[in-house]
Parts: C-alpha cells; sequence; structure tokens
C-alpha cells in the first residue's frame, strides 16, 4: 500500500474516523491537513469509544500522528484533549504527536468573533461550531496570524499579537465589544506555551523522512467536499479546503504523495448547521435515518439533518476531490425501508441539471429528480461479505456505483473496525 488519503465526499460524517482507523494499522504515520477541533471523529475500538476533535485518529493506535500546517491549532483545546484521551489510557507524548511550526493559531478572540457572528437571528447564521475556525483561517490569509512558532520567542510573540490586535481590537469596538488587551493575550499564551511547543515540529521533514524511509503515511480529512470553501455549497462552508489536494499543501508533501484518495460516503445524506441540501427529508424517513444513523454531531451534540442519497452531488464532489475509490458507509440504517430513492438530477426554473449549480439562491432552489429503489427486509449490519447481503442492498450499492461513475472499494456495515466488505 502506498499513501492514502481519506477524505469526506458528502457533507462530513461520513464515517472517516472508522475508516481511518481501520487504514490507521496499515499505516506508521497519520496526518490531518486542514480543519482543526470542529472534526468530529468517533473511534470504536473493542469496548472503548474514543471522540476525537483535533487529534488525528492514529493517536489511539500509537502511531505517529502530525498535525499539519493547514490545520488551525487552539492550544487549550489540544491540552484538553490529550489529557482527557490520556483518561481514556491513550498515552500521548511528543515522541507520537507533532504539531507544524507554521500552523496558525486559534485564539479567544477568534472563539468569541465566531460567536457573535453566529448569535444573528436573519436566517444568515452559517451553523458553524463556534470552535473559532473561519476568523481564525481568515487571520491566516490575512497574514497577521500568530503561530505555533512565535509561542517560542516572548518578543516575537508580543509583536506578533500588537499586529493581530490592531486588526480585531477595530472589529471588536465596530461591533460594540470592548477591547482584548494586549498583555492579557500574551499571558494566556506564555501560559500554554511551555504545554505545546513540546510538541511543535517541522512537519514537512517528519514527513519527508518518512516518505523516504519507505512508511506509510495516511492523511486524515475532516468534514466533506461540500463544506470545502472553494467547492462547497458556499457560504455554507466550513473555512478550509477540504478536498484531497490540500492533503499536499496542508503538510507539505508534493501533490503526488497523496496517494490513494479514498472518498468516504454515507449511503444517505446527511448536514449539520445551515445550507442547502435538496434531499433532505422533513418526513418520518428523515426522522427515522437520524434515529437508526444516531445522526448528532460529535463536537456540539447538535441533530443532522437527514436525507435521501445524492448522487448528482455525490458524483461532483468525487471528480473535483480526485477521488479514486469510494467506502461507502452507513449501509445498515436503509435496513427495513420499503422503498429507498436516490436523487439522480436536479430540476431548476423548468430546466433539469446534472450537477450542482454554483450560485447560493440556485443551489437552494433546486428540485430533486428521484429514482426509487427497491428496499430490502433482512439486515446487512455487520455483514462482511458479499454474500452476507440482501440481494436488493447489492442493487442499490450497485445503482450508486453506476450513478456516482467512481469504484465503490468497500461498504461499511456498522461502527465496529472489521465490519467491512472490501469490493473484489
Ligand atoms: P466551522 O465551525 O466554521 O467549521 O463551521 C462551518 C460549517 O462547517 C460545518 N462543519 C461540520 N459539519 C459536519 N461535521 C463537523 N464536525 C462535527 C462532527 C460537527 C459537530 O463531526 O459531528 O459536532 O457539530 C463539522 N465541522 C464543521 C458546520 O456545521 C458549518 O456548516
Ligand atoms: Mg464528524
Amino acid at each position: 500500500m502506498a499513501n492514502v488519503t481519506v477524505v469526506g465526499a458528502q457533507w462530513g460524517d461520513e464515517g472517516k474516523g472508522k475508516l481511518v482507523d481501520w487504514l490507521s494499522h496499515r499505516a506508521d504515520v497519520v496526518a490531518r491537513f486542514q480543519g482543526g477541533h470542529n472534526a468530529g471523529h468517533t473511534l470504536v475500538v473493542g469496548d472503548k469509544v474514543y471522540k476525537l476533535s483535533l487529534l488525528p485518529s492514529g493517536v489511539v493506535r500509537g502511531k505517529l500522528s502530525v498535525i499539519g500546517n493547514g490545520v488551525v491549532v487552539d492550544p487549550w483545546a489540544f491540552v484538553a484533549e490529550v489529557d482527557r484521551i490520556a483518561e481514556q489510557g491513550v498515552k500521548i507524548t511528543p515522541e507520537v504527536v507533532k504539531i507544524a511550526e507554521t500552523a496558525a493559531l486559534i485564539l479567544p478572540i477568534h472563539r468569541e468573533l465566531d460567536a457573535l457572528r453566529e448569535n444573528r437571528d436573519d436566517g444568515e447564521a452559517i451553523g458553524t461550531t463556534r470552535r473559532g475556525i473561519g476568523p481564525a483561517y481568515e487571520d491566516k490569509v490575512g497574514r497577521r496570524a500568530v503561530r505555533v512558532i512565535d509561542l517560542a520567542d516572548e518578543a516575537a510573540l508580543r509583536g506578533r499579537v500588537t499586529e493581530i490586535l490592531h486588526h480585531h481590537n477595530a472589529l471588536r469596538r465596530g461591533l460594540g465589544h470592548e477591547e482584548y488587551p494586549a498583555g492579557k493575550l500574551v499571558a494566556e499564551l506564555l501560559d500554554i506555551a511551555p504545554k505545546i511547543l513540546p510538541y511543535a515540529a517541522p512537519v514537512w521533514r517528519v514527513l519527508k523522512n518518512a516518505n523516504d524511509t519507505d512508511q506509510k503515511i495516511l492523511f486524515e480529512g475532516a468534514q466533506g467536499a461540500l463544506l470545502d470553501v472553494d467547492h462547497g455549497t458556499y457560504p455554507f462552508v466550513t473555512s478550509s479546503n477540504t478536498v484531497s489536494g490540500q492533503a499536499s499543501a496542508g503538510t507539505g508533501v508534493g501533490p503526488k504523495d497523496v496517494g490513494y484518495v479514498l472518498g468516504i460516503a454515507k449511503a444517505y445524506m446527511t448536514r449539520v448547521g445551515s445550507g442547502p441540501f435538496p434531499t433532505e427529508l422533513f418526513d418520518e424517513n428523515g426522522q427515522r435515518l437520524g434515529e437508526r444513523g444516531h445522526e448528532f454531531g460529535v463536537v456540539t451534540g447538535r441533530k443532522r439533518r437527514c436525507g435521501w442519497f445524492d448522487a448528482v452531488i455525490t458524483r461532483q464532489t468525487l471528480q473535483v476531490g480526485g477521488v479514486d475509490g469510494v467506502a461507502l458507509t452507513k449501509l445498515d440504517v436503509l435496513d427495513g425501508f420499503e422503498t429507498i430513492k436516490v436523487c439522480v438530477g436536479y430540476e431548476l426554473d423548468g430546466r433539469r441539471l446534472d450537477h450542482l449549480p454554483a450560485g447560493k439562491e440556485a443551489q437552494a432552489k433546486v428540485k430533486p429528480v428521484y429514482e426509487e429503489l427497491e428496499g430490502w427486509q433482512g439486515s446487512t449490519a455487520g455483514a462482511r461479505s458479499w454474500a452476507d447481503l440482501p440481494a436488493e442492498a447489492v442493487k442499490y450499492v450497485r445503482r450508486l456505483e453506476e450513478l456516482i461513475e467512481c469504484p465503490i472499494a468497500l461498504v461499511s456495515t456498522s461502527p465496529e473496525r472489521e465490519d467491512v466488505i472490501l469490493m473484489q
């Protein structure tokens, strides 16, 4: 196995955590390349359930775990997560976890600004995780971020803090919020610095070394392609690129090192937060998907919106993300439905579309065109071979494969790591 990059093909929560865990025992290094502690990855290992937000999923298996430069790091959230996972018996040391020196930090001002913006009630709130992700990326691109390496030099840190507060305090005044004192922020950062700096490393070099010594790297995406800041349902997106190409820029390896791209897609769709969702269900079918699929956010506990599989949008994200093969997850949630619908096209103002239009208004307006497939009554939960699946379930998977124009490499049939059907 060469390197593998795992990315979400929908709006996140496709079950990447399980697949990354499944692949991680064949990998030597697991690397995050975008997002921050807005991600929520659930790992079931034996009788233990781990909920990770910022740490790469490899940590629970003792793999070298890398937080790349493309990630925004909340140092306080990092320390809290390390402590929480340590309580579950996983030892986390600077030998096992590396944070890019060049990663931008999420600061208290970012969390506050995120919440301040989200507190509007005019229907335009994004429905963020309120972790400060967006504001932190804005400052990174605006060239005023405080980065991990700045924690190592007090004088440099003071300079960076002055710079970032110059911008933020003007913004805060405008929003009727009190200014954030520079002395306070510097003190807070100096206080947390000794807990972060031992993990700081030139991640590009760690990965170069891994590649040179034939170690296998698993790049772990967070969120999904429809939340990508360029390719997603803008502006209802996260503030990073979530597609596979970011694995390269977000860690400092070449584009060829991204390796095999595995796109994770759920057998139906979910979305948490606001924004268009053409196949969303507001009836008992949607309710049933949510209940059977335990569709609640890992980080925020928010109820996820549920709907039928959208082959149009999924085909598009697989193409944009250069996905080589798909892992289809949570097929068992569809057990027992009499019929199952799949979106095969859209209608917009009397026109038929085979892709998601780019505009926000058009995205909200498209009506799904459905194909109806027969459901199955038997159980697919825990199936580990094609022979264990009801015939209609096999048909469903094969039909999706045709519609998304990408091979389905495997099907996952429960949260358990070994409950996977490998396709030939
Ligand atoms: P943000 O906080 O700025 O990234 O939010 C912007 C949009 O991105 C969505 N988003 C997510 N969607 C699904 N899962 C995510 N992670 C957690 C999980 C979410 C949770 O795995 O369950 O616990 O609520 C995630 N992170 C960001 C978000 O809903 C906004 O639509
Ligand atoms: Mg998640």
